[in-house]
C-alpha cells in the first residue's frame, strides 16, 4: 500500500516535542547520528518551547548521507520511537535547519564552526573519533584519520580535524568566542577534546597567537550524556508508520529514559536546556560521568560480551541470565562502585536498580553487537583506571578480568575458538592489530600477554602480570568449558 512521506505539510504537530528551530542557527553538530538525535536535538528543542532562542542545528555526518538524505527529503523532521514495557509513543523532532557531509564538503563544515551565529559546536563522534592514544593518552598524530588533516585545513576530512581548523577560522576572522561541547561517552569528555584539539594545532605547527585566541575564547564544559539509543531496523520504521500512519525513512528509537548534566561554561550563550527533564548543570560533572561511564557503560560491555558468547541478540535477553546478572551486580558493588567517589546525595543503589530496570527493556531490543562494538576504544573509558585502583589497593578486579577476557573471546578469539555468530556482527576497528598481535601464540596466556602489551592498554595494567594472569585462566575457562563457568569462576563459586 503507498504511504506518504512525512514532511512539513503533513506531520502531525500534537505529537511534536518542544518547539520547532527558526530558520537561524547557533548550533554546529558534528557526527549527526542516532545518539544525537535522540538527545541534544530533543533537549533544545524542549529548551527552545520554553525559552525561544535561535538554536536551530546545522548537522554534520561524518561520511555517510544514510540519514541525512531522508531528514531533507522530510522538511529535516524525524520521528523518535520511545521504546518501553509501559508502552510504544512517537514524537516528533523538527529542529534541525542545513545538513552537510563532511567528507563531502569539508568547506561548508568550517566555514560552520566559524560563523559567529554559531555559539555552540556539539560533538558525537564517539571515542575513536578523538584518536586519543590508549598507552601514551596523547593523540595519534599518525593515525589515518589525523595525519592528512595536519597539513592543513584542505585535507581535513575527520571531525576532529575539521573542529580544529574551524576554530583557527573562527580566530582570523570574527573571532566570536564559542563553546565545544563533546556528547560523548568519556571520562572529562570536555577536558579531552580541549587537549586532543590542542595537540592537533600544534602538531600543524599554528602559531602562538592563535592558540592563545583559543585558550582565551573557547570553553570545553565537560557532561555527562545518557540516554541508550540502539539502531534503526526496518522494525523500527514499521512500527513508526503503524502509529503515524506515515513513512519515516530516518526514525531513531530510544527508551524513555534520558539524563544530562553539565558544567555551565558556555562563552556565547546557551539554550535553556535546564527546561528539558533529566538535565542538570552541576559542578560535579566529572563524578557523575564516572557514575555513568562505570556502572552503566563498564557493566553495559561486560553484558555484551557475555551475552556475545551466550548466544543472547539483545542486551535483555542477556541481562535475563541469571549468571550475567550476578556478575554485573558483582562488578557493580564490588569493583565500580569501591573506585569512584559519588556526587553529593547520589543514591547509589537507586540508580542501580533503575540500571537493571533499564537493560531489560524488552521492547527497545537494544542490540548486544552494538554495545560490544568498537571494544577498543570503550573499554579504556572503562577498565583499566578502576581495575589499577583495586590492584593497587591489593584486590584483583575478577569481573574486569572477565571483561576484558570476555572482549578477547569475542573479538581476538585464541586459534580454534569460535565466538559465534553475535560476536562476528561486532565491528572493531582493531580486529585486525589484534590478529597480528596475536599470531603465533603458542598458548592462551602468550595470546592475552601479547594483547595487554601490545599497545591496546594502558602500560601500567598491560604489564600488571597478575591481572594478565587472571585474564588468561578466565579465557582458558570460556575456551574450555563455556563463557557461564567462567562467569562463574570469576564469582568465587
Ligand atoms: C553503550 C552506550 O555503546 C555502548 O557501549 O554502553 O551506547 C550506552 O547505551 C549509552 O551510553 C547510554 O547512555
Amino acid at each position: 500500500m503507498y504511504m506518504a512521506n512525512l514532511n512539513r505539510s503533513n506531520f502531525p504537530v500534537e505529537r511534536r516535542i518542544g518547539a520547532s528551530a527558526p530558520d537561524a542557527t547557533g548550533i554546529v553538530h558534528l557526527g549527526i547520528g542516532q545518539f544525537h538525535r535522540a538527545h541534544a536535538a530533543v533537549n533544545t528543542a524542549l529548551a527552545m518551547a520554553e525559552a525561544g532562542g535561535d538554536w536551530g542545528i546545522v548537522g554534520v555526518a561524518n561520511r555517510s548521507r544514510r540519514i541525512i538524505d531522508p531528514m531533507l527529503n522530510q522538511d529535516f523532521i524525524y520521528s523518535i520511537l520511545q521504546l518501553s514495557p509501559e508502552g510504544t509513543d512517537v514524537q516528533l523532532v523538527d529542529v534541525h535547519r542545513r545538513l552537510f557531509v563532511a567528507a563531502e564538503q569539508p568547506a561548508e563544515v568550517l566555514a560552520a564552526i566559524a560563523d559567529p551565529n554559531h555559539k555552540i559546536v556539539t560533538l558525537t563522534i564517539t571515542e575513536k573519533g578523538y584518536n586519543k592514544d590508549g598507552v601514551t593518552g596523547h593523540l595519534m598524530t599518525d593515525s589515518a584519520e589525523i595525519a592528512p588533516g595536519l597539513a592543513g585545513p584542505d585535507g581535513a576530512k575527520a571531525p576532529l580535524a575539521q573542529l580544529a581548523w574551524g576554530l583557527v577560522k573562527r580566530s582570523q576572522e570574527s573571532k566570536a568566542p564559542v563553546t565545544v561541547l563533546s556528547c560523548d561517552n568519556m571520562q572529562s569528555a570536555g577536558n579531552t577534546t580541549k587537549a586532543m584539539v590542542t595537540e592537533f594545532l600544534q602538531a600543524a605547527g599554528v602559531d602562538d597567537n592563535t592558540m592563545s585566541w583559543i585558550a582565551e575564547n573557547v570553553s570545553f564544559p565537560n557532561a555527562m550524556v545518557d540516554r541508550i539509543v540502539p539502531g534503526t531496523t526496518e522494525q523500527t520504521k514499521a512500527q513508526v508508520e503503524q502509529i503515524l500512519g506515515l513513512r519515516d525513512e530516518a526514525p531513531v528509537p530510544a527508551e524513555a529514559f534520558t539524563m544530562w548534566v553539565l558544567e555551565d561554561h558556555f562563552k556565547a550563550g546557551r539554550p535553556a536546556w535546564q527546561a528539558a527533564p533529566g538535565v542538570t548543570f552541576s559542578d560535579e560533572v566529572e563524578q557523575y560521568e564516572l557514575v555513568k561511564l562505570r556502572l552503566l557503560n563498564g557493566s553495559h560491555s561486560l553484558i555484551s560480551y557475555l551475552g556475545g558468547l551466550s548466544n543472547s541478540p539483545t542486551i535483555p535477553s542477556a541481562r535475563d541470565k541469571e549468571f550475567v546478572a550476578k556478575s554485573v551486580h558483582a562488578a557493580i558493588y564490588n569493583e565500580f562502585l569501591p573506585s569512584i567517589e559519588l556526587p553529593h546525595g547520589f543514591d547509589a543503589d537507586a540508580y542501580v536498580a533503575q540500571l537493571f530496570h533499564r537493560w531489560q527493556n524488552h521492547a527497545l531490543g537494544d542490540k548486544t553487537a552494538r554495545v560490544g562494538s568498537d571494544g577498543s576504544a570503550k573499554l579504556l573509558q572503562r577498565i583499566p583506571e578502576p581495575a589499577l585502583r583495586l590492584l593497587n589497593m591489593g584486590q584483583m578486579p575478577n569481573e574486569m578480568a572477565l571483561t576484558a577476557a570476555s572482549w578477547i573471546a569475542c573479538v581476538a578469539p585464541p586459534a580454534g575458538f569460535d565466538p559465534g555468530e553475535i560476536a562476528a556482527e561486532m565491528e572493531e576497528p582493531q580486529r585486525e592489530n589484534l590478529a597480528k598481535a596475536t599470531a603465533g601464540a603458542k598458548n592462551t596466556h602468550e595470546h592475552v600477554e601479547k594483547i595487554m602489551t601490545g599497545g591496546f592498554f594502558p602500560t601500567e595494567l598491560g604489564e600488571h602480570a597478575e591481572f594478565t594472569d587472571r585474564v588468561a585462566e578466565l579465557l582458558d575457562i570460556i575456551v574450555t568449558d563455556g563463557v557461564e563457568a567462567a562467569a562463574n569462576n570469576a564469582l568465587g563459586e
